[in-house]
Parts: C-alpha cells; sequence; structure tokens
C-alpha cells in the first residue's frame, strides 16, 4: 500500500477529472456553502444544510470519509486544508465553514480562504480557547467554540425549563380549583396591574375549564384619564373590593402587589393563594402562599403573565393582548425605563395580537367633562397678584385634574407662578407650577406647608397635601374651603414676600 501522503495527492491530482465528471455544484462558478473539515460538527452541519436543499460541497482529507460522503449523495473531495492550492478548481463560496478538529489546519484554511475569497462568510471552530483569539485575528467572522456553545445552550435550556415549570405549576393548581378567584389589584391601579389580572383570570377559566369564576378586584382610585379610558375600551370588569366580596371569594390572588397589606388595603393576615409581582418589597411573601412568582429584574407584571401564556400556548385573546402590550408599555415608560430584553421580547410577541386602533384611542382619551369643569372653574376663579397666579377649584373628586390646571395656566401671560387647589374627601390640595427661575417652588412649598401635611417637589413643579383632620365640624367641603385657605396661602405668600404688596391686579 502506498503511503497516506502520497495517496492524497495523488487524488488532489485528479480531482479536476472527478469535478468534471461527478459534479454540478463543483462546476458552477459560486456556490452557497462549503465545509471544511468535516468530522461529527461538520457532518451534523451538511445535514442540516441538506435538509433545507441548500447547494454545498464538503472537503476532507480523510478518503474514507469522502467516500462515505459521496455515498450519501453529498459532493465532497479529498484535499489537505494546509495545501495552500485546496481550493483550486473550486466554486466561490458564500459562506465557509472550516470545522475541523484540528487547529493548524483550521488557521491555514482560513488564511487560504479569506486571502483568495475575502467576501465569502467565514466561520471558523476553535479547537481550543487559544485559537478563539487566533482565528478572530485572521479574520474569521464568527468563530465557535463548541464548548462553550453547549455550556450557554444548556443554561438557555434550563432557564426555558424552570419558567416553562412555573407556567405549569400554575396552571396545574388553578385546573384544581373550583368556585370563585378573587383576583386583588394594588391600590389606584394602573395598566399593568389590570392587564394581569385580566392575563390570569384567562389562564384560570382556560386551567378549570370553566369551573372557577374570576373576579378582578380593586381599591383606591381609577383617577388618570388614560387608565379610565383603557378600562372602558377594553370592557375590563372590576369591582370594588368589599369585605362581603372577600366572604364570597374561595381564592385570593394578588397580582402586581408583593403581599397582602403591602401597595393594597387587605389585611396583612388575609391568606392569599397566588402573588404575581415584579415589586421588591424586602419581605419574604407569607409562608401559606400556594403559588408565588415574585421577579424583581422584570419590567412588568404583565410581561411575566405574558410569559406564562406564551409557555402555556393559550391563545391570548385581543384585548388581553392590547391591555397586556399597554401594561407593560406603561410601567416601562414607553419602553424607557427599568426595560429588560424579555421585555421587549414580551411585547413583541404581543404586538401583532394587539388592536393598534384601540392602543391610539386609549393613549390619546377625551378630556372627562369633570376635568373641563374643574379646567373652567380654574380659569375663571384665577387672582393673580404680581406674577402669581391662586386659583380656588373648590371640590374635586378627580385629584389628576388639578396638575392639569395648573400646567394650562402656568402658560397665561405675566403668570410666573401658579397655585391651584382645591377640597376632596380628606385632603386640601394644591398645585403648583413655576417658570421664575430665581424660586425653588419644591422647596419653598416644603417649608410653607411641610409642617401641617406633605409638600415638595422640583424647581417648576411642586404639590401639597394638607389633612383635614382639624376641621371636621364644617359640613360643607366648599364653605371649609373657603374659610381656611387663606390662613394657609399666607404661609406661602409670606414666603414669597407677596404679602409687602397689596396691589392686586386681575387679569
Ligand atoms: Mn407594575
Amino acid at each position: 500500500m502506498e503511503p497516506i501522503n502520497k495517496m492524497r495527492s495523488f487524488t488532489i491530482i485528479r480531482m479536476p477529472d472527478v469535478v468534471q465528471n461527478f459534479s454540478k455544484s463543483a462546476s458552477k462558478d459560486r456556490i452557497k456553502y462549503i465545509i471544511l473539515g468535516c468530522g461529527s460538527t461538520g457532518y451534523n452541519v451538511a445535514e442540516e444544510l441538506q435538509q433545507e436543499n441548500e447547494d454545498l460541497i464538503i472537503i476532507d482529507r480523510d478518503e474514507k470519509r469522502v467516500e462515505d460522503l459521496r455515498d450519501r449523495k453529498y459532493e465532497a473531495f479529498v484535499r489537505d486544508l494546509r495545501d495552500p492550492d485546496f481550493m483550486k478548481n473550486l466554486p466561490v463560496p458564500e459562506v465557509a465553514f472550516i470545522l475541523s478538529n484540528d487547529k493548524d489546519a483550521n488557521l491555514a484554511a482560513l488564511k487560504t480562504v479569506k486571502t483568495r475569497f475575502p467576501a465569502t462568510h467565514v466561520i471558523a471552530r476553535a479547537v481550543d480557547p487559544v485559537s478563539i483569539d487566533l482565528l478572530q485575528k485572521e479574520g474569521a467572522d464568527i468563530v465557535l467554540y463548541p464548548q462553550k456553545v453547549v455550556a450557554k445552550t444548556a443554561i438557555h435550556h434550563i432557564r426555558r425549563l424552570h419558567s416553562s415549570r412555573l407556567a405549569m405549576r400554575l396552571y396545574d393548581l388553578l385546573a384544581t380549583w373550583e368556585g370563585t378567584l378573587g383576583i386583588v389589584t394594588h391600590i389606584n391601579p394602573d395598566p399593568d396591574a389590570i392587564s394581569s389580572a385580566m392575563a390570569l383570570s384567562m389562564i384560570a377559566h382556560h386551567a378549570s375549564n370553566n369551573a372557577l369564576n374570576c373576579r378582578i378586584l380593586y381599591e383606591g382610585n381609577i383617577g388618570h384619564q388614560e387608565n379610565r379610558a383603557f378600562i372602558n375600551l377594553l370592557e375590563i370588569k372590576m369591582e370594588r373590593l368589599t369585605p362581603q366580596i372577600l366572604e364570597e371569594c374561595d381564592y385570593l390572588a394578588l397580582v402586581d402587589s408583593s403581599a397582602p397589606g403591602i401597595n393594597n388595603e387587605l389585611a396583612k393576615t388575609t391568606r392569599v393563594n397566588i402573588i404575581i409581582d415584579h415589586h421588591k418589597n424586602g419581605e419574604q411573601p407569607p409562608a401559606a402562599v400556594d403559588f408565588v412568582d415574585i421577579r424583581s429584574g422584570v419590567g412588568a407584571t404583565a410581561s411575566i403573565m405574558t410569559q406564562y401564556l406564551m409557555e402555556l400556548d393559550i391563545p391570548v385573546s385581543m384585548p388581553v393582548a392590547t391591555a397586556l402590550f399597554y401594561g407593560i408599555r406603561a410601567d416601562t415608560r414607553d419602553f424607557k425605563r427599568n426595560v429588560t430584553p424579555q421585555d421587549l421580547n414580551y411585547a413583541a410577541f404581543l404586538l401583532p395580537l394587539t388592536d393598534s386602533e384601540l392602543l391610539d384611542k386609549i393613549t390619546s382619551p377625551s378630556i372627562s367633562l369633570e376635568t373641563v369643569e374643574i379646567l373652567g372653574s380654574a380659569i375663571r376663579n384665577r387672582k393673580i397678584k404680581s406674577g402669581y397666579l391662586f386659583s380656588n377649584v373648590g371640590y374635586i373628586r378627580n385629584r389628576d385634574a388639578l396638575p392639569q390646571a395648573a400646567d394650562l395656566l402656568i402658560q397665561l401671560e405675566g403668570v410666573n407662578t401658579a397655585l391651584v387647589y382645591g377640597i376632596g374627601d380628606q385632603n386640601i390640595i394644591i398645585s403648583a407650577r413655576n417658570k421664575d427661575i430665581r424660586l425653588h417652588l419644591g422647596n419653598v412649598m416644603a417649608e410653607a406647608f411641610g409642617s401641617i401635611g406633605e409638600a415638595g417637589g422640583h424647581a417648576t413643579m411642586a404639590a401639597a397635601m394638607i389633612p383635614l383632620n382639624y376641621f371636621t365640624m364644617v359640613r360643607n367641603k366648599e364653605e371649609l374651603l373657603a374659610l381656611i385657605i387663606d390662613p394657609i396661602l399666607k404661609r406661602f405668600t409670606s414666603i414669597v414676600g407677596l404679602d409687602n404688596e397689596d396691589k392686586q391686579d386681575e387679569i
């Protein structure tokens, strides 16, 4: 038998004949893929590409190997990657996979390919950590170090397994329940909390085969117009949490809130069955909870809920998808705050399922009548003194209207500082705006009202809330405000030096 080296060179010399006789791809000028070095890694790549019907040729230095490959209908040729001429008479590849287990051969092949075909994309296999650098320096577009790829894939899979186990656990738990599940959102619920409650209710119906009746419960107010538009347009049914409803619930879940009594008005000792949240509160969740998933790294609870729906392969209805998308968007302030790649991933999953017209309507809601009325009285009742505007809007139910009124009034000509105030059920509320750079409004408000309530803010915008505890004997709120507002405001006017000026010019 001839020595192996001689046999190889003999085969290389015969290649042009082989090309002409055997091969259709190799006779072309160009080809999509070439695999250089076809051990087990190369073979697996070849199998993948062949399944996709891709054009490819294979080079290996082992004759037996090449024969086997030809038996399997691959176009394969015996050549040595270290031979600078090994690409001779072969078409120009678009992509070269350099995958032998010989690091010097891989490096030599990379040099040859990059010199002869600079436009070819090269994916090279590093046999050890040192070759990673060498291959990168020689211009490999992608360097694979299989050991690292395996490690990364293993971790990725275990993470997915963990999260799909969580989703399965929730599903299995809900599947065993029947009766009423009360889903409690945090106080003054926002779109993240509300959409998460909707998603949980959807999972519960699916898992229990409608044996569970879900009620979405809340306390506090849904003040902001956008949030009210959200609830109205998506026709979300929510009920105010009362002791009686609590009695009627067989199970309780908390969403977007990390424990009973934290950001909700449940008694701390209330037994809850499910907690799903993304807030950190530092405390351990109560021990008796059946299912807890608190992930403080995630931008929104709606992201966690979306992941469950994906993992469980539950078809997401348009209103729930729209709500969850809006929830993620609102909690991450339009994907700008605390947003993680997962949040974006789940939002991307939801986007095609949402109703974009509805999303538009939620974000540009029409102003409520009450807000218009408050804006109206703020304009009507304004009093201006030396650039300071004061306006009493009387009794208010929706306190979100107050900052909107202040925003509007600060724009009036001749006004540098605007204070708009009204009276709510338990507090006098003041909202203030400022464009006088000499004045730090937050500090002045804190100085004036900090000792009798809560007050503070920034240089240009601030607020104060003064509890009504001391004034309860007066029945009529409007009357009360008229009685007490002057001494209260005096605290402000004396600090800014307005008391010394008696000229009051109304505009
Ligand atoms: Mn949230």
